[in-house]
Parts: C-alpha cells; sequence; structure tokens
C-alpha cells in the first residue's frame, strides 16, 4: 500500500468516524473489457508531459521489488503515446516515499518540476533538470501537516499555483510567483468533505479547476471552479456513477484538450482513460495500455 494511499485511508476513516459521511460503500464497477497488465500502474501520482512532447505522462510510484509484500518504491515516468498507451516506467527519482505529489513548471523554465508532501507534512520542491531529472529537494513550507497536495494555475495569471489538503480537512492555496517561490499558505476551506484531490483545465479557459471526490461516500466526481481571486465556488458535479479514484487530468492525446484518467475503485483492475471534448464534457472511456 502506497503512502497515498494510507493517508486516503486515515482520512477517510476520520470522515466516516463523523457519521455525517459514508453512508454507502459504491458497488465496484467492472466493466468487460478491462484488463490487467503486466505493465499495470498500480500508483499514478501525477500526470505532465515530462519530456515535452505535447502528451502527458504518467508519474507513477514502483515498488523496488514488484514481489515483495513491503518494499521500498521509487518513482517513474511513463511516456504517452497519444493513442491511450503510455511506454514502459523510467525511474526519474531512485528513492521515493512521500504522502503527496504534483508536477508543474514552477519556476517557468520550460521543464516540469516536482512538488511533494512529506511524512512530516512538509511541502517541498525539487526542480526539473536538463538532464531529464530533478535537483535536490527543498523546503518551500514547514507546513500545517499537508497530505494530498495538487498544481495548477488557480487565479489565471499563467503562474503555477499549489492546492494542499491537511489532515484536519483544511483546504490552502499557495499563489506561484512563478520563479519557484510562493506566497505563504492561505486557508481556502475548512471542513472540506472531499479527500480526494486533483487539479486541471477541463473546461479550456485557461484557469485550472479542483476535481474532487469522497468514493467512500457517493458514486460522484466534482468539480471546484477557482474564482480568479484565490478562491473556488461551491464543488459541482461533473460525472455521475462514478466508480473510480486517483482521478487525474492531462492532454494525453495531444489535441490541446484537458482529459481525464482514473483506476476503478478499490480494484487492481487497470486505469480507463476519457478524452475531453474542452467544455467540461467528456468522451467514452477506453482501457489504458502500458509498454
Ligand atoms: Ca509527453
Ligand atoms: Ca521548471
Ligand atoms: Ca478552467
Ligand atoms: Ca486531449
Amino acid at each position: 500500500m502506497s503512502a497515498r494511499t494510507v493517508w486516503t485511508a486515515g482520512l477517510l476513516a476520520a470522515a466516516a468516524a463523523t457519521a455525517t459521511l459514508a453512508t454507502t460503500t459504491p458497488a465496484l464497477a467492472v466493466g468487460t473489457g478491462q484488463a490487467i497488465g503486466a505493465q499495470h500502474a498500480e500508483n499514478i501520482v501525477a500526470v505532465g508531459d515530462f519530456d515535452g512532447d505535447g502528451a502527458a505522462d504518467l508519474f507513477t510510484s514502483d515498488p523496488d521489488d514488484p514481489n515483495a509484500m513491503v518494499s521500498p518504491e521509487h518513482l517513474s515516468v511513463r511516456a504517452g503515446h497519444k493513442d491511450g498507451s503510455f511506454g514502459s516506467p523510467v525511474t526519474v527519482l531512485p528513492k521515493w516515499g512521500p504522502w503527496g505529489a504534483a508536477v508543474a513548471d514552477v519556476n517557468g523554465d520550460g521543464k516540469l518540476d516536482l512538488l511533494s508532501s512529506d511524512s512530516q507534512g512538509r511541502l517541498s520542491l525539487r526542480t526539473g533538470t536538463t538532464a531529464g531529472g530533478f535537483s535536490d529537494e527543498r523546503v518551500l513550507d514547514s507546513g500545517p501537516r499537508y497530505g494530498h497536495i495538487v498544481a495548477g494555475d488557480f487565479t489565471g495569471n499563467g503562474k503555477a499555483d499549489v492546492v494542499a489538503l491537511d489532515g484536519a480537512r483544511n483546504l490552502y492555496l499557495l499563489e506561484g510567483h512563478g520563479d519557484g517561490t510562493f506566497a505563504q499558505a492561505r486557508q481556502v476551506a475548512k471542513d472540506w468533505r472531499f479527500p480526494d484531490l486533483s487539479a486541471g483545465d477541463v473546461n479550456g479557459d485557461g484557469v485550472s479547476e479542483l476535481l474532487v471526490q469522497d468514493h467512500h461516500a457517493e458514486d460522484k466526481l466534482h468539480v471546484a471552479f477557482a474564482d480568479k481571486k484565490g478562491g473556488f465556488a461551491d464543488p459541482q458535479l461533473l460525472l455521475d456513477h462514478w466508480n473510480f479514484e486517483q482521478a487525474m487530468t492531462g492532454d494525453f492525446n495531444g489535441d490541446g484538450k484537458t482529459d481525464l484518467i482514473a483506476k476503478p475503485y478499490m480494484s487492481i483492475w487497470a486505469q480507463q482513460l476519457w478524452l475531453g471534448n474542452g467544455d467540461g464534457t467528456f468522451g467514452a472511456p477506453s482501457v489504458v495500455k502500458y509498454g
């Protein structure tokens, strides 16, 4: 079980304990045509165009020893092929074990940078290097125990920001300055009821949205639009009958429109991919292939 999964499970347990959430457990949606591949990527931690070919690539946390019950993990990239398939994993960080991760070009040099939250809840940055790797880790914010983090341009000024969720269900925005530094974290919501968080510009207006869900409580994927002033509107329904988790966005086919990838809820089946129409709607899903 990955650190991210452990953290989510802990937050879910806390949410269930309040008895205001988690009334039913969604049924598993296992349709026909799904496949478990030999190159199955269990734990996608972030999405971004790492190699700059215009198609989003997958960042995955992979065990060093796939056959061990417990194993150290490393960070890999699986290059997107624009047709719903992804290449074999290439290791980009040999030692890897944070709680949350996000990628974005936060210093404006055209290379993706890697943000992570560690077991102490600190937010750290590794900048992308010309050699195709990442610099040493630099702590940006010692934080109120950040867990999930996502990156996107939530204020619409072309500079990547970070949104972080702490273990007490407070949501924070750290506005990016575009040079690898960030403004002090500002709380933008409390009692945030969605433990699963990702970000992407699903309606193509240049401003990132939050994609949020509580798959333990309901089978719905919600979207929270940024108000461009550093806040978010109340989440509204994006996709119903949604029996998936770890939803992430990226332009996987290179048409400039944001697509969606997600894993069937509590399942070892392969991820599915929905191509975006650019207006907040998506086409029918297809099964992701690896290798
Ligand atoms: Ca790519
Ligand atoms: Ca960069
Ligand atoms: Ca948008
Ligand atoms: Ca697309």
